[in-house]
């Protein structure tokens, strides 16, 4: 029996169904950089090893928290390893997930070379290897699927644009530089030299590795000040280290934020509130909340979808004047 509708309920069950096409395919994450948060569907059955440097700052943790959160999310398992700063443990754990057969690498490089090999055996699996935060320096650019970071040279610049309007110019500027040899420490520094270059009242009086730790911060500042103590300015690469700068500089009796000006990278909720106790003058951001972009990565690796080989995080500038404001919105 053939059973007619009558003009307009047809009209409205074609209405209905055009309605509910649409409104699915509003529920359908674009296809862009957007973290794809309740899309399961893509990653469910993944099983993804992720390489990461340690646990040396907050940053770093916030970044780890970020990636196994979202893993979490997507429900993907996860195989963690912690390299503890050491690319040799970095490049074990990586040849660990390929023998594992894992479907995709996630890989935060301590140092920016020595990768060639171990990336090589990755391709040869047919393992895609997402980079997340830190790049790597490598003739063939397909040993990795795609590059996640915020520009470390254009934050050094931030950095050096901000103290230079803050000094008018004049500065003894004590370095602290991240890991030797990871792309934030080698960037960093090259972007805030470019950004003081045109002051030639502004100097790098001492410059060292204070390994990205607060420890090191500290110890390393507190070397220093005994040889420089005119110096007038600590840019430290990460804010961790900022932080034990200020506490050293307080144990030399000095007053960090007037007597002496500390600015760093990071932008963690430390940083802010040093900044609005008056401690630190400035943080430029550099956000590790990349879980979201990384699985996005992960699925298209996966889908073999074309995409970018770097995808720069956009960064910002705060000090004392913003700090406040936007210390509740800190998500790290
Ligand atoms: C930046 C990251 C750096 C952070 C540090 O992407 O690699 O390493 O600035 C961290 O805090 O330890």
């Amino acid at each position: 029996m053939k059973l007619t509708l009558p003009i307009s309920l047809r009209t409205f069950c074609l209405g209905t169904t055009l309605a509910l096409a649409a409104v699915l395919a509003g529920c359908k994450p674009p296809s862009g950089d957007a973290p794809a948060s309740g899309d399961k569907a893509g990653t469910k059955s993944l099983t993804v090893g992720f390489a990461q440097v340690g646990a040396e700052s907050s940053w770093r943790t916030a970044e780890t928290k970020s990636i196994q959160d979202e893993a979490e999310k997507r429900g993907v398992k996860l195989k963690f390893s912690d390299a503890q700063g050491k690319q040799e443990n970095q490049i074990k754990a990586v040849r660990g997930f390929i023998a594992q057969g894992v479907d995709a690498i996630i890989l935060a490089p301590v140092v920016e070379t020595g990768w060639e090999p171990v990336l090589r055996e990755a391709k040869q699996a047919k393992i895609p290897v997402v980079l997340v935060d830190r790049g790597v320096k490598v003739e063939d650019e397909s040993l990795f699927a795609t590059l996640i970071a915020s520009d470390f040279v254009a934050e050094g610049r931030m950095a050096a644009e901000w103290l230079v309007k803050k000094t008018e110019g004049k500065a003894q500027i004590i370095e602290l530089q991240g890991t030797p040899g990871a792309a934030p420490a080698n960037d960093r520094k090259r972007g805030f030299e470019e950004g003081i270059k045109a002051s030639p009242e502004m100097k790098i009086i001492a410059s060292q590795s204070g390994d990205f730790t607060r420890t090191g911060g500290k110890q390393v500042t507190e070397a220093l000040l005994k040889v420089h103590s005119g110096a007038t300015v600590i840019y430290a690469h990460n804010d961790d280290m900022a932080i034990g700068a200020i506490q050293a500089l307080e144990e030399a009796g000095k007053k960090p934020g007037s007597d002496v000006i500390v600015l760093s990278i990071d932008g963690v909720k430390g940083a802010f509130e040093a900044m609005v106790a008056g401690k630190l003058n400035c943080t430029v951001e550099c956000s590790p909340l990349l879980g979201g972009m990384a699985f996005d990565a992960v699925e298209k690796a996966k889908a073999g979808t074309a995409m970018e080989k770097k995808t720069v995080v956009p960064d910002r500038v705060f000090d004392q004047s913003t700090a406040k404001d936007e210390l509740p919105n800190r998500k790290y």
